[in-house]
Parts: C-alpha cells; sequence; structure tokens
C-alpha cells in the first residue's frame, strides 16, 4: 500500500471505530442487553445504592469485601488465594521473576498467579465475580446486562529502586469499551508502599476530567508523564489504600495507574466487565452455557461469550 492510501485507510479506520463507540450505534449494538436489563432491573440495598452512586458521580467506589458477599465466600477466596499463591511453579516465578521489562506493554513486575482462567461457577472467585450484588452494582451502572470479559490474579512485586513506571503503571484509559467496570479486590493490606490502585475521580463517561487523554477507539490512551498532575487538583485523585478485603469498584475507561509496588508485593483479583460491543479478546474461558442453566439471567448472560 502506498503512503497516501494507507493514510486514508488509517482515516477511514478511526472514523468507523469512532462511530461504533458514540451513543447512538453503541446502544443499536447492545440493544438487547439494555432491553433484558430492562426486564431485571435489581432492587440495589442501600449499601449497592451507595456504591453505584459512587460509580455514577466519580467513577470509583469503595466497600468491604464482607459486606458485599458474606464472611463465609470471602473465607474460601483467601483459601482459594493461598493455595494458588502456594504452588510451588508460583513460588519458582517469584524468586526467578524478571527485574525490567522486555517490550512496551509487558508488565514484568505482575506475577500471574491464575493462567488460562476457566470459568467454573463453584470456583470461589469466579463465585465472587459473578455474585448477585456485584452484577447489580455493573449492569446498573452499566444500564445494561454486562458480560464477564476477563480475570487477573496477580501478585505485584516491587519494582527495582528508581525503575520507570511502565505499562499500566503508568495513567491510561483502558481500550475495552465506552463503559468499563473492573473490580478490584485486594488479598492484603495495600498502602503507599505496595502499588495502591490510583483514579483520577470525574474520568469516566459523563464526568468533567473525561476529555482528558480521552481514549481514541479501538485503542485506550496513555498520558504524558506528569500530564494529570499538571492539569488537575490533586483532590481529585484517589489513591486506593486500603487493608486486605477492600474492594473497589471502577470504571476504567477513566484514567487510573496501580501495581508500582515500592516495597511490598501486592495481592490482587481483577474481574472486568463491559459490553457486547467490547472488542477486547476474551481473558476467560466459559463451560457450555448448560453448566450455567441453575444460575440468574445476569450471571448466565455474563458467564457467555
Ligand atoms: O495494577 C493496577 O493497579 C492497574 C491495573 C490496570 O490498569 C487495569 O487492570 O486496567
Ligand atoms: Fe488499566
Amino acid at each position: 500500500m502506498n503512503a497516501q492510501l494507507k493514510k486514508q485507510w488509517e482515516r477511514a479506520r478511526r472514523i468507523f471505530y469512532r462511530l461504533r463507540s458514540s451513543e447512538p450505534v453503541w446502544k443499536l449494538i447492545n440493544y438487547d442487553p439494555r432491553m433484558r436489563f430492562k426486564k431485571n432491573q435489581p432492587t440495589l440495598s442501600p449499601l449497592l445504592g451507595q456504591v453505584l452512586r459512587g460509580l455514577q458521580q466519580n467513577g470509583i467506589a469503595t466497600v468491604r469485601v464482607t459486606d458485599l458477599v458474606g464472611e463465609n465466600l470471602w473465607l474460601e477466596m483467601q483459601k482459594a488465594f493461598s493455595i494458588r499463591l502456594g504452588d510451588p511453579k508460583i513460588q519458582d516465578e517469584i524468586k526467578n521473576r524478571r527485574s525490567a521489562p522486555e517490550h512496551r506493554g509487558d508488565k514484568y513486575y505482575n506475577v500471574v498467579l491464575w493462567d488460562m482462567p476457566v470459568a467454573e461457577k463453584n470456583n470461589p472467585l469466579i463465585a465472587f465475580s459473578t455474585h448477585p450484588s456485584i452484577l447489580a452494582i455493573v449492569n446498573s451502572y452499566m444500564e445494561l446486562f454486562a458480560k464477564f470479559r476477563s480475570l487477573k490474579l496477580w501478585a505485584s512485586m516491587p519494582v527495582p529502586p528508581d525503575a520507570p513506571e511502565h505499562a499500566s503503571q503508568q495513567w491510561h484509559r483502558d481500550p475495552e469499551d465506552r463503559k468499563i467496570v473492573k473490580v478490584f479486590l485486594y488479598f492484603n493490606d495495600v498502602d503507599t508502599e505496595t502499588g495502591p490502585f490510583t483514579y483520577l475521580k470525574k474520568s469516566q463517561l459523563g464526568g468533567k476530567w473525561r476529555g482528558l487523554f480521552p481514549q481514541i477507539p479501538p485503542l485506550g490512551s496513555y498520558a504524558p508523564k506528569g500530564g494529570v498532575e499538571k492539569a488537575v487538583d490533586p483532590a481529585d485523585i484517589s489513591i486506593g489504600t486500603g487493608k486486605a478485603g477492600t474492594v473497589i469498584f471502577c470504571d476504567t475507561s477513566g484514567l487510573h495507574k496501580g501495581g508500582y509496588c515500592k516495597s511490598k508485593t501486592r495481592h490482587i483479583y481483577i474481574s472486568t466487565y463491559a459490553s457486547q460491543a467490547s472488542l477486547e479478546p476474551l481473558g476467560i474461558k466459559f463451560l457450555p452455557s448448560s453448566t450455567y442453566e441453575s444460575l440468574l439471567p445476569s450471571q448466565r448472560y455474563a458467564l457467555s461469550e
């Protein structure tokens, strides 16, 4: 392709994706999941309502895991987490981890504790990610039946002193969708040494910082170093320190970063939800739909491709 043609092709591609993610087209693509949500609107307890309002107003809200899903599930989740962390192969990886990236997007600082995850409904982590209370918040925020798109279970390891911020340690917007919900759960206490998840409040769809380093569909965006700090009031930056069992709901189409651990390891579980318009590859394997037959409609929908 000659240079002129390439340029035109690139321009056409940009226009196509911008149109595809515009409100009317996005709503059209999501007609079916929007109608499903209308027919199955959850009633929210005062606590869930509060989390939803936080998401709507600031793009972020925090809640205790036990208030959301109860003590028993949290205990089972902690057991499941310890088993994965204790796996000799994982322990080896932690010992032999690299101390620098190999390429641009390489999250060399995260040891992956659950590779090729399969969504077995009795797995406590999957039960958490598809818990009716969580889906009630996610779907009410998205105003549609959302898809559970991926999960990450990480030990985020301390980086060498003065290592540059790399990949998602830098301010960025995720690419998946116009609206995205990620649910972050800490399995250990996270302070400023432990790479807390950090968010620019009101950078979600409809927020006052939506236009700052915006997504470029079908991509997200990275902010230049220092660009966010220069543009905003420090009070708008939420630093997600918290005890083990802290759950953060966040629209990561807004500006965020995290995982820059200075001296302590961070144990984190991340569930991603987006609409069926998302073009990102699925990061989770589902079982045949008959496996999920006993579940609620919102859960069955979340657990489908
Ligand atoms: O590791 C973190 O805190 C940030 C992760 C992130 O950017 C993401 O999951 O989208
Ligand atoms: Fe991200």
